[in-house]
């Protein structure tokens, strides 16, 4: 059995990973490959109640150290009872966000030991990596203006980690960028500003080598 291919999205906030992954993964079906779709934190019942209390938590929100420990708890939990069975039979993952936001956000973002956060997230995710990743970069101001529309839209209004502010989103971007200039072969960087079928586009050319 061939094993299945490991594709993560990465990007800050609105960057348009969940549009474009799927319309990934509709190709990818069409093609006849079978393909599941994962979102971190989440993607297993436990993992989801993490989520909430990430994303939502107001009244005791987590310190850095325990924001990071929650993140990589729903990781772990994902990786061991959905990720790896999937690709060991043979089935490709998409996955919104995986272990590079974790570095972005709670190292770059937060300011948390880089190297520490290697050694914890490798135990986390048993030394798991993606055969490829797409960066999605967007101006935090376009990426604000689409939030703003999606509130209004969904009648919705931002997270906990969306309201970090313009220094925190500065910073996880160059951390975004330090990521994939450190892993040239593995990251793929998308200017995401354009319209949808022009990001489209960008993802499909990347997908080249894989297909
Ligand atoms: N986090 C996560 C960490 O801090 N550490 C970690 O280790 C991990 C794994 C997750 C949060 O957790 C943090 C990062 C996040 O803050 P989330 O709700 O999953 O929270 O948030 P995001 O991953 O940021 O997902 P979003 O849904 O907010 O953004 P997407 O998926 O990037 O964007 P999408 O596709 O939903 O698009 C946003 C809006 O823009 C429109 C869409 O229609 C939508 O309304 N849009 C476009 N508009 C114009 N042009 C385009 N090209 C467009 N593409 C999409």
């Amino acid at each position: 059995m061939k094993r299945g291919r490991f594709i993560t999205f990465e990007g800050g906030e609105g960057c348009g990973k969940s549009t474009q992954i799927k319309r990934l993964e509709a190709f990818l079906k069409e093609k006849g490959i079978d393909v599941i779709v994962t979102r971190e934190p989440g993607g297993t019942r436990l993992a989801e109640l993490i989520r909430g209390l990430l994303k939502d938590e107001k009244d005791d929100p987590p310190c850095d150290r325990a924001e990071l420990l929650l993140f990589l708890a729903a990781r772990a939990q994902l990786v061991k009872n959905v990720i790896i069975p999937a690709l060991n039979s043979g089935t490709w993952v998409l996955s919104d966000r995986f272990s590079d936001s974790t570095f972005a956000y709670q190292g770059y973002g937060r300011g948390l030991d880089l190297e520490v956060l290697k050694i914890a997230n490798e135990f986390a995710c048993d030394s798991l990596k993606p055969d490829l990743t797409l960066l999605l970069d967007v101006p935090p101001e376009i990426a604000a203006l689409r939030m703003r529309k999606r509130e209004e839209e969904t009648n919705t209004s931002a997270d906990r980690i969306e309201l970090a502010g313009d220094e925190f989103h500065r910073k996880l971007r160059e951390g975004f960028y330090a990521l994939a200039k450190a892993e040239k072969d593995r990251i793929t960087t998308i200017d995401a500003s354009g319209t949808q079928d022009e990001v489209w586009e960008a993802v499909c050319k990347s997908l080249k080598r894989l297909i």
